[in-house]
């Protein structure tokens, strides 16, 4: 078994990201012999849609989990959809700030995440890592990135599993502001729990 797991780089003016921070610190070996593969994604609309196909395709794993930071979220969401739709106000890395664009022309409106999302924060709740069903990724990179690969696994007929999950800022990001965080350490404990669960069905 292999499992694809990305994090992404620092954006919006923070020196961290608390998705890449917590998926670099996972072991390359879970659940008794499932590889991890790890992967830091740039935040940019392009970077993603080019980079993200090509890594699937060619590392062919049995589920893909990407993780992304929600600052201002208090929990652990779990994403049950993402859309075709680039929208935003805040420039990517690349200074890009699409409007009202799809992610890729002609495809769906939407698709849903493969991976069981109730019962990852479920499994999240019993672990005593305040979790969430997430009904929007937004339109910005992460929901970008998890419509890529929905459609990339949909259109190559693969059967990896693939979802979404929006981490909080960490502690260290919200020493000095007045934002809701959590500590990396129980990120990285979450990210496990989705990934084990991911890879079972
Ligand atoms: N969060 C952003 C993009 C990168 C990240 O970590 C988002 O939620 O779209």
């Amino acid at each position: 078994m292999k499992v694809l797991v990305t994090g992404f780089e620092p954006f919006g003016g923070e020196e961290i990201n608390p998705s890449w921070e917590a998926v670099k610190v996972l072991p390359d070996e879970i659940d008794g012999g499932a590889d991890v593969v790890k992967f830091q994604l740039p935040v940019t609309f392009n970077g993603v849609r080019e980079m993200l196909p090509r890594l699937i395709v060619k590392e062919h794993p049995d589920a893909v989990v990407l993780t992304g930071q929600a600052g201002g979220r208090p929990n652990i969401t779990v994403e049950r959809v993402a859309i075709n739709v680039m929208d935003s106000t805040m420039p990517d890395n690349e200074g890009y700030k699409p409007e009202d664009e799809p992610v890729f022309e002609g495809a769906p409106a939407a698709y849903f995440a493969t991976v069981p999302v109730k019962a990852i924060v479920k499994a999240l709740r019993e672990a005593k890592i305040p979790a969430a069903v997430s009904n929007t990724a937004g339109t910005y990179v992460c929901n970008t990135a998890m419509f890529t690969a929905l459609h990339t696994i949909e259109v190559s007929g693969m059967t990896t599993k693939a979802g979404f999950i929006h981490v909080p800022f960490s502690h260290e990001q919200a020493l000095d502001k007045p934002r809701p965080s959590m500590a990396l350490e129980t990120i990285r404990k979450g990210l496990e729990i989705a990934i084990k669960l991911s890879l079972k069905i």
